[in-house]
C-alpha cells in the first residue's frame, strides 16, 4: 500500500495525471494519479491517506518551483493531476448528513487563480450538511456582495495562496463588512494566519477544511 501511495505522491509531483498522458516524457506508459488513486481505494486505502500522499507531492512540486527548478507548466501539470485523484475522492469527503446546515458562499479572490484547496474546502464543507455556493476563482468583491444578497444568512469563506493577493482579501472583507456587517466571515489559505486573518477584520481564520466545518458549525450552534 506505502508503495501505491509513494507512486501516487511522485504522479503529483511530477504532473503524471494518468497512463495515456504523454508527460512527463520518462514516464511514458506507466500508471498515472488516475488509475493509482482507483487502485489505492480498490486496495482499501482510506481517502485521508491519498489526500495526504497528493499534497506532498504538491508540497515538493511547490519548494522546486520556490526554488527556479520548476516552472509554471509544470505546477498546472501536477494541479491537473491531483486533479484526476480528486475525481475519485470527492464521493467519500461528500457523504454526510442531508439535512442542510445553511449556505457557505466560497470563492478564490481577486487575482487568484489557485483553486485545488477551495475546492477541497466546498466539498468536505458540502459533504458536512452545508450547501455550498461555490463562485470560482478571482473573485471581485462585488461577486461576494451580490451573492450574499442572493443568499440571505448566508456565511462567506475567502481563499487566498499568494501573499499579493491577501491585500484583495482583505479589502474583500472590508467591502463585504461595510454592506453586511453581520455577515460571518472564514478566510484561509497557505499564507494566512490567525493574526492575519483577526488584522483584516474576519470573523475566523481555518487552515484547513475540516476546521472550516468546526468554525461554521460554531456559528451556528
Ligand atoms: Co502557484 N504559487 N502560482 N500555481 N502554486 C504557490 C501558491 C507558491 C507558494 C509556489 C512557490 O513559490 N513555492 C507561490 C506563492 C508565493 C507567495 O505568494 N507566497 C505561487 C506563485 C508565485 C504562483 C504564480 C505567481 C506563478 C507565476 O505565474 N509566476 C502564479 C499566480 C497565478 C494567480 O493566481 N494569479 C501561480 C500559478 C499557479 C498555477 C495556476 C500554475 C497552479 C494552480 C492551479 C489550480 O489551483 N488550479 C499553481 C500551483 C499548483 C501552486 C502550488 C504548487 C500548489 C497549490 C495547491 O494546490 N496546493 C503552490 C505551492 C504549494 O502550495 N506548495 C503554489 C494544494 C492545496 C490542497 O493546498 O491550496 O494550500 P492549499 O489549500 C489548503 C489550505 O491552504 C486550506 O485548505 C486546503 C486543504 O488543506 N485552505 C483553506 C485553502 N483555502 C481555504 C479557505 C478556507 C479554509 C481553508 O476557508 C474559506
Amino acid at each position: 500500500m506505502d508503495e501505491i501511495l509513494k507512486q501516487i505522491s511522485v504522479c503529483v509531483e511530477r504532473g503524471k495525471i494518468n497512463k495515456l498522458s504523454p508527460f512527463p516524457a520518462d514516464m511514458k506508459g506507466m500508471d498515472g494519479a488516475d488509475e493509482l488513486a482507483k487502485q489505492a481505494l480498490d486496495d482499501s486505502a482510506t481517502p485521508d491517506t491519498i489526500l495526504n500522499a497528493c499534497t506532498s507531492g504538491m508540497q515538493r512540486i511547490g519548494e522546486k518551483f520556490g526554488c527556479g527548478e520548476a516552472f509554471v507548466p509544470e505546477l498546472l501539470m501536477s494541479a491537473k493531476a491531483m486533479n484526476a485523484v480528486m475525481v475519485h475522492l470527492k464521493p467519500f469527503f461528500q457523504k454526510g448528513s442531508v439535512k442542510s446546515k445553511g449556505r457557505f458562499v466560497i470563492g478564490t479572490v481577486a487575482g487568484d487563480l489557485h483553486d485545488i484547496g477551495k475546492n477541497l474546502v466546498s466539498i468536505v464543507v458540502e459533504g458536512n450538511g452545508w450547501q455550498v455556493v461555490d463562485l470560482g476563482v478571482d473573485v471581485k468583491p462585488a461577486k461576494f456582495i451580490t451573492a450574499i444578497q442572493e443568499n440571505t444568512d448566508c456565511i462567506v469563506g475567502l481563499s487566498a495562496l499568494l501573499t499579493t493577493t491577501m491585500v484583495n482579501m482583505a479589502n474583500t472583507v472590508k467591502e463585504i463588512k461595510a454592506k453586511y456587517p453581520r455577515t460571518k466571515i472564514i478566510v484561509g489559505g497557505a499564507p494566512l494566519t490567525a493574526e492575519a486573518a483577526k488584522g483584516m477584520g474576519a470573523d475566523g481564520y481555518a487552515p484547513d477544511p475540516q476546521n472550516a466545518v468546526v468554525m461554521l458549525d460554531s456559528f451556528i450552534g
